[in-house]
């Protein structure tokens, strides 16, 4: 995280649930002069009490400062707030989660509006906003050069990641990392559920999974390298035969220990067909193709 002590930029920010907060903090505790607006206005308390200056309005937030951030619920509560406001002028910086389609369209919004808009995926859950060792970042997408204008004040509340000029790529980079984590913790529950009837204590179990979690962590090397080269068999370790037949354990264990197969079957299923296609010396990076539709 940068801190530029020269230029305390004044800002505006819409909304103030858990994440909306925790940027209020870290923007004020930086020095910024913060305008905040929360429809629930009574939200605005703990920042007002901190430093803030509370707008009456979502239109009279934006007036106040030349950089608007929006922080809110999901896309069309973005719109919402932004309905009634003057966006002319006015660089938009959105932190809300979004699809990749929706930050598209909400830039062609923002420009036929008179304004700029910058898109971000933010990295992080609120404990971790403002703590420079937390590993928390936001990925940023749109305009390079609105990026650098803005690159100082952004990177007060977390680290900041540029992704590109498609405005959608932000978004894509949040919700493709947002989706391997949702795997990962299918993964864990499953394995939490084999053992669940057994007398190991999952505090002791806990240690075990996250070792062999980070341990198995840099396949994804061996896949961006396989994808890059389109061959799937060269540094391939463990190859799709034996791992298919390794399956029918993982199944009739889960059978044995009286828990569903559901999270496990959609994946499974798609590495036997890679193998049913003939791609029995592959890794199982080809089942990546196999969800292109
Ligand atoms: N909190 C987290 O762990 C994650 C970390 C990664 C990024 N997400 C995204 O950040 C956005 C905001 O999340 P949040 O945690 O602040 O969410 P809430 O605490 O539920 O606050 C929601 C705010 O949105 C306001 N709001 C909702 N609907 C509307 C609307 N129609 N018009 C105007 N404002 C609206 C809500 O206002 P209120 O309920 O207090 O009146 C809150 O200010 C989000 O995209 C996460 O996916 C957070």
């Amino acid at each position: 995280m940068e801190q530029d002590t020269a230029a305390r930029t004044p800002l505006t920010l819409l909304g103030l649930g858990a994440m909306g907060t925790a940027l209020a903090r870290a923007w004020l505790a930086a020095g910024h002069p913060l305008t905040v607006w929360n429809r629930t206005a009574a939200r605005a308390a703990p920042v007002a009490a901190d430093g803030a200056r509370v707008a009456g309005t979502a239109a009279e937030a934006v007036a106040a400062s030349g950089l608007v951030v929006t922080c809110l619920l999901d896309d069309a509560s973005v719109r919402q707030a932004l309905a009634d406001a003057d966006l002319t002028g006015r660089d938009l910086v959105n932190l809300t989660t979004s699809t990749p389609g929706q930050a598209r369209a909400l830039a062609d919004w923002a420009h036929q509006r008179g304004a700029r808009l910058l898109d971000g995926g933010i990295m992080a859950v609120p404990p971790m906003i403002g703590v420079a060792s937390s590993g928390g970042y936001v990925f940023y997408s749109g305009s390079r050069d609105l990026f650098e204008v803005h690159r100082g004040v952004l990177a007060v509340p977390a680290d900041t990641r540029y992704v590109g000029a498609d405005p959608g790529f932000a978004a894509l980079h949040d919700v493709a990392l947002l989706s391997a984590m949702t795997g990962m913790f299918a993964g864990v529950a499953h394995a939490f559920a084999l053992i669940r009837r057994e007398e190991i204590p999952p505090k002791d179990f806990a240690p075990l999974l996250e070792g062999w979690l980070t341990g198995m962590a840099p396949f994804v090397h061996l896949a961006a390298a396989q994808l890059a080269s389109g061959d799937y068999v060269t540094g391939t370790g463990s190859n799709l035969a034996m791992m298919v037949a390794a399956n029918e354990t993982l199944l009739t264990t889960a059978r044995e220990q009286g828990v569903s197969t559901e999270l496990l079957t959609p994946y499974l299923d798609l590495m036997a067909r890679r193998l049913a296609d003939g791609h029995a010396a592959e890794s199982d990076t080809g089942v990546i193709d196999l969800l292109l539709r």
